[in-house]
């Protein structure tokens, strides 16, 4: 599990489709297979593999609950499969007609339809009450300690830190850009992080809970961050919002999730979660690095004035 956490980030490529884009089903029917069978053979590395086929349990509070939800029913679900088809297979076997099974011919059995109705209806209860709990909170802004608002564009994304002044877009890295280009020359297996890289990341606090304002300018796009659990569109003229307390520090990569036009696949997310101290260092270079770049133009706008003035003043010193 730490294998694929820090800095390597807990996103890998999606398995299906090879770097150069060609969907290959082969490959995920293979990857499946392999991982079926070190899952059944139970060993360590088993998970590893298990894990890239299963959803991930991810870094936040929510991404864990949302996890456990799914093995829970996942379970359930199982249970059930394992019940039903014993059952229908025992009663196939015993009672076929080469054994002299003789069908009854009743057509009605208020007992065995209470029995089928109510079962189902519990089961369903027992496995909507978790999920809603879980969605409650999913939902629940209260409390949060930083606000940062996300707008997609064709094709990038920009970070607005509300409160601090501090806003910056976030664009696929050049290494990844120049590799996608046809004929680069480029070998994309030799880039690091192909088409999940870029040249401005989104930073935030560990432990902090940060509430994400999600927006768009121009088309629908979606904001995913898997080791998050959380995935929201983001509309054109809507706000929709997120939350997330990332308990580890590390870079956790995500993409657009939503068909958004030509250059969909390179507008990718990046989010390094800092510790608290790292990070009020960062937030305060962002803010004097905006200030100074401030600076420069306030100055020349003051500055013929200002001489204007040492001159009058050098004036009526001389008179
Ligand atoms: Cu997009």
């Amino acid at each position: 599990m730490t294998a694929r956490r820090g800095s390597g980030g807990g996103w890998r490529r999606p398995s299906p489709v090879n770097v150069t884009g060609v969907f290959q089903p082969m490959n995920m029917v293979k990857r499946a297979f392999a991982a079926g069978v070190a899952f059944a053979g139970g060993a360590s590395p088993a998970m590893a593999a298990w894990s890239d086929v299963n959803l991930r349990v991810g870094v936040t509070e929510l991404s864990r609950e949302i996890y456990g939800l799914h093995m829970l029913i996942l379970w359930i679900c199982v249970a059930i499969a394992v019940a039903v088809f014993a059952v229908m297979i025992y009663s196939i076997a015993t009672f076929r007609k080469s054994k002299g099974a003789v069908p009854a011919n009743f057509d009605h059995n208020t007992k065995a339809e209470v029995i089928w109705t109510v079962i189902p209806v519990l089961i369903l209860v027992g496995m909507a009450i978790p999920a809603a709990r879980t969605l409650v909170k999913i939902d629940d802004m209260r409390g949060s300690e930083l606000t940062i608002k996300v707008t997609g564009y064709q094709w990038k994304w920009q970070y607005e830190y509300v409160d601090h002044g501090v806003s910056f877009y976030s664009t696929l890295a050049r290494t990844s850009d120049e590799a996608r280009q046809v004929d680069s020359g480029v070998d994309p297996r030799s880039v690091e992080n192909y088409l999940l890289e870029v040249d401005n990341p989104l930073v935030v606090p560990q432990g902090r809970k940060v509430r994400v304002l999600i927006t768009a300018n121009d088309v629908i796009h979606a904001w995913w961050v898997p080791d998050f659990g959380m995935k929201k569109d983001a509309i054109p003229g809507f706000i929709n919002e997120l939350w997330f307390r990332a308990d580890e520090t590390g870079v956790f990569r995500g993409q657009c999730a939503e068909l958004c036009g030509r250059d969909h696949g390179f507008m990718p997310i990046v989010v390094v979660v800092k510790p608290q101290d790292e990070y009020d260092a960062w937030l305060k270079e962002q803010q004097a690095a905006r200030q100074a770049a401030a600076t420069p133009a306030a100055q020349t706008a003051q500055a013929p004035q200002q001489v204007d003035t040492v001159a009058a003043l050098r004036v009526a010193n001389a008179e």
